[in-house]
C-alpha cells in the first residue's frame, strides 16, 4: 500500500497545503492522495509498452535473459519509445492547434460580425499580423483585414501543398536549414495525420525517422497553431502589458460570488469578465446576500485573463481542486485541457456548480452548457446568473486560505520591445547589449505544468532562483509563471532580492521583475519571436541556436508541453525536462533526441529529474553559448555598481559628500 507523503512534501504552497489538510478531514481524495494511490506504470513511464495494435499490448521490458525484447511484430524497444513520443507529440500539437484553429474561426465570426460581443480590440497589431500573411491592408477596413487574415490562416490548417506561412518568421538561417533537412511543416493538420499514420501499426520503424517526423509536426504547433492562437487573441482581446494583480487562493472571497473560470481559451472567459461588471448582475448579487461578484481564473484561461483584464489567478494546475475545496466557488467554468475528471465529483461534495462549455468536452456529472460564439454574451450572462443563483446554496463553512501575492504579468514580445526604448526607438539591442557584456549571463525561458509526482512549484521555485542569482534573466508561461508569482518571484522588488548583481541593474535600468510572465502555454510562441528577433538584432549570432539561453519544463505533465519542448528544440534552443524520461527505455532515443537533433538542428531535448543537475547544465550551456560567440566569460563581479545600489550607498553618505559623488561639488543651500 502506497504511503502519502505529508501535504508540505507534496506542496511548497502553503495555500494548497492548508487545502490539502482539509481534503484529508473531510475524507476526500486530490490529485495528491490519488498520486500516491497510484504509482505510475513502470513500464509505462519509460516509454516501454506499445498498445498501438490487439497483437499486443506488448512490454518490453529487457530482463537478463532477454536483454533486447521486441514486440509480437518485432517493433524494438528504440522504435516503440519513438512512436509513443511522436504521438504525445502530435497530441499536444493538435491541442495546441485546435484551440488557434477556434479563434481563427472567431475572427472570421467577427469579420462577418456574427460573434456576439466580440470586436477587433488591437487593430495596429492585426494589420501587422495581415503582413506575416500576406493580406493587403491599405485603403481596408479592419472587417475586411480580419477577414482575409483569418482564411489564411484556416488555409494553413488544411493546406497539402506547401509550407506554412508562420515558418517564414523564423530567422533566415532557420529557415533554410529546415528547407534542407525537410522540416518546414506543411499543412498544421497534416502534420499530425503524417504522425499519425506514420505510427500506426506496421509503417515508419526507424526511430530516428518517426522523431525526425515528430520534429515537423512540433514546428508546426509553436510556428503555426500556437503561434496564430497568440496573434489572435491579441487581436480579439488586447495584446497584453504589464499591470498589477494577484495569484493564490486568497483571491477568492468569502462574501462575493466566486467565480472560477478554467482550461486555456480567451474566448468564453473574456465575455464572463465582461458580463460579471454589468451593474444588472452586480445587483443581481447583491439582492442574493453577496457584496459583490469575483471572477478568478485557475491553469492557461486564468493566464488569459490575468494579462488581459488583470483577473487575479487561484493558481496553477494544482490548484484547481483546491479552489473547489475552499467551499467558496459558486461556478467553475471550464472550457477545454488539463482539467480533472475529479472536479465534478469533488464539486458534487459542494455547492459548486461545474460547468463544461466546450462542444468537444463533457465531463460526466458536469453541467453543460454549449458555447457558441455568435450568443456569447447572453451565455456568459446564463452562467454568471447561474452562479448568483448558487450563492445562497453554499453549505458547510467556507475556508479560504489566506494566502496571496501581486505579481506583474502582461510581457508581450510587443510590450518588451517597447519597453527597450519606447514606441519610437523600441528594440531588443539593449538585450542583446546586456547579453553581450555580460551584464546578462544568458536568458531562460522556464515553462510548464506541475506534476503531482514532484512536489508541486518546488522545482520552477528553485531552478528559477538559481537562474537569477546567476544572472539569467527569466521568462515564464503558464502554470511555472503562476507557480513562481505565487512566491513573490513576479515583482519589481523580487530583483532586489534574487537577482545577481548584472542582472539587477537590468531589472532597475527598464523597471521590470527579474521575471517576466509572457502569458499561457500557446504564448511560448512569444518566447520564440523574441528568440528570432535576438538572432535577428544583430551581436548574438545569426540563429535562435546561437543564442545564451536554454527552455526548462520542469515540473511537466502534459503532452503539450512534449509538443512545446520538440518545437524549441527543433528551432535551436536546448529544452531541458524535469520529472522523468518518458523514453527511458531507450537509450538510442535519448540520444537521437540530444546529440542527435543537436547535430540536425542545433536544439536538442533532455530529461533530468534532478533540478540541480538542469541548472548545472544549464549554465553550462549558456557559457558555451558565449565562448563560442567569442563573448566575455561571465563575470558575477563586473557589475552591479550602478543604478540602485549606488544610490544606497550615497545615501548613507552626510548631505555635502553626497552631493559632491553625484554632482562633483556640493550644491549650495539656498
Ligand atoms: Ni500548459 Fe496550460 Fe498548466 Fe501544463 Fe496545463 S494549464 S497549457 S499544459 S498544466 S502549463
Amino acid at each position: 500500500m502506497a504511503r502519502e507523503a505529508a501535504p508540505e512534501l507534496k506542496t511548497i504552497d502553503p495555500a494548497v497545503a492548508e487545502m490539502i489538510k482539509r481534503a484529508e478531514e473531510l475524507g476526500y481524495s486530490t490529485v495528491f492522495s490519488r498520486a500516491a494511490k497510484t504509482p505510475p506504470c513502470p513500464i509505462g513511464a519509460d516509454g516501454a509498452c506499445c498498445q498501438i495494435c490487439d497483437m499486443g499490448p506488448c512490454r518490453l521490458v529487457p530482463t537478463k535473459a532477454n536483454p533486447e525484447p521486441v514486440g509480437v511484430c518485432g517493433a524494438t524497444r528504440s522504435t516503440v519509445a519513438a512512436r509513443n513520443m511522436a504521438r504525445h507529440i502530435a497530441a499536444g500539437t493538435a491541442a495546441h492547434s485546435d484551440h488557434g484553429r477556434d479563434l481563427a474561426l472567431t475572427l472570421l465570426a467577427v469579420s462577418e460580425d456574427e460573434a456576439q460581443g466580440y470586436e477587433i480590440k488591437d487593430p495596429d497589431k492585426l494589420r501587422v499580423v495581415a503582413g506575416y500573411w500576406g493580406v493587403k491592408t491599405e485603403g481596408r477596413t479592419n472587417r475586411e483585414i480580419a477577414r482575409d487574415v483569418a482564411l489564411a490562416a484556416l488555409d494553413d490548417f488544411g493546406r497539402q501543398r506547401g509550407e506554412i506561412k508562420g515558418a517564414k518568421r523564423a530567422p533566415q538561417k532557420r529557415i533554410e536549414l529546415w528547407k534542407q533537412f525537410d522540416l518546414t511543416p506543411r499543412g498544421i493538420d497534416r502534420e499530425v495525420v503524417d504522425t499519425l499514420h506514420r505510427t500506426h501499426m506496421g509503417d515508419d520503424q526507424d526511430a530516428e525517422h518517426i522523431l525526425h517526423g515528430s520534429l515537423r509536426t512540433a514546428l508546426a504547433d509553436g510556428w503555426g497553431g500556437s503561434m496564430l492562437a497568440t496573434d489572435f487573441s491579441d487581436i480579439l482581446f488586447g495584446t497584453p502589458s504589464p499591470a498589477v494583480t494577484k495569484v493564490n487562493l486568497g483571491v477568492l472571497k468569502d462574501d462575493e460570488v466566486n467565480i472560477v473560470v478554467h482550461g486555456h481559451e480567451p474566448t468564453l472567459s473574456a465575455m464572463i469578465v465582461r458580463v460579471s461588471m454589468e451593474p444588472e448582475l452586480i445587483e443581481y448579487a447583491k439582492a442574493k446576500g453577496a457584496t459583490g461578484i469575483n471572477l478568478c481564473g485557475v491553469c492557461c484561461t486564468s493566464n488569459e485573463v490575468l494579462m488581459r483584464q488583470g483577473i487575479a489567478s487561484a493558481g496553477n494546475d494544482l490548484n484547481q481542486e483546491m479552489a473547489i475545496l475552499t467551499g467558496a466557488v459558486e461556478t467553475m467554468v471550464v472550457d477545454v485541457q488539463c482539467i480533472m475528471q475529479a472536479l465534478s465529483d469533488l464539486a458534487g461534495k459542494f455547492h459548486t456548480q461545474f460547468v463544461t462549455t466546450s462542444p468537444k468536452v463533457k465531463i460526466t456529472g458536469s453541467t453543460h452548457i454549449e458555447f457558441d460564439e455568435h450568443h456569447a454574451l447572453d451565455i456568459a450572462r446564463q452562467i454568471v446568473r447561474g452562479a448568483i443563483d448558487n450563492y445562497p446554496n453554499r453549505k458547510g463553512q467556507v475556508q479560504i486560505p489566506n494566502y496571496l501575492h501581486d505579481l506583474v504579468p502582461g510581457f508581450s514580445h510587443e510590450y518588451i520591445r517597447y519597453m527597450q526604448g519606447g514606441a519610437l526607438r523600441g528594440s531588443f539591442r539593449p538585450l542583446n547589449d546586456a547579453v553581450m557584456s555580460g551584464r546578462l549571463r544568458g536568458v531562460a525561458g522556464v515553462v510548464g505544468c506541475n506534476n503531482p509526482r514532484v512536489t508541486q512549484d518546488q522545482a520552477h521555485y528553485e531552478i528559477v532562483k538559481e537562474f537569477l542569482k546567476n544572472d539569467v534573466l527569466v521568462v515564464q508561461t503558464g502554470c511555472g509563471a503562476l507557480a513562481n508569482a505565487k512566491y513573490g518571484l513576479l515583482v519589481g522588488e523580487a530583483a532586489l532580492e534574487y537577482a545577481g548583481p548584472g542582472l539587477r541593474e537590468v531589472c532597475e535600468a527598464i523597471g521590470i521583475p527579474p521575471v517576466l510572465h509572457m502569458g499561457s502555454c500557446v504564448d511560448n510562441t512569444r518566447i520564440l519571436t523574441v528568440l528570432a528577433e535576438m538572432a535577428t538584432e544583430g551581436g548574438l549570432g545569426e540563429d535562435i541556436s546561437d543564442i545564451p539561453g536554454v527552455g526548462i519544463a520542469p515540473e511537466w505533465m502534459s503532452e503539450k508541453a512534449l509538443a512545446i519542448g520538440a518545437y524549441f528544440a527543433g528551432s535551436g534552443a536546448y529544452v531541458l525536462f524535469g520529472v522523468n524520461s518518458p523514453v527511458a527505455n531507450s537509450e538510442e532515443v535519448e540520444k537521437i533526441m540530444s546529440e542527435g537533433w543537436e547535430k540536425l538542428v542545433g536544439g536538442k531535448m533532455e530529461f533530468v529529474p534532478d533540478p540541480k543537475e538542469i541548472v548545472r547544465r544549464s549554465l553550462a550551456h549558456i557559457d558555451a553559448k558565449r565562448a563560442a560567440l567569442k563573448l566575455p566569460a561571465y563575470d558575477p563581479n563586473k557589475y552591479g555598481k550602478s543604478g540602485d545600489a549606488k544610490m544606497n550607498e550615497l545615501l548613507k553618505l552626510p548631505l555635502a559628500q553626497r552631493q559632491a559623488a553625484l554632482y562633483g561639488a556640493p550644491v549650495a543651500a539656498e
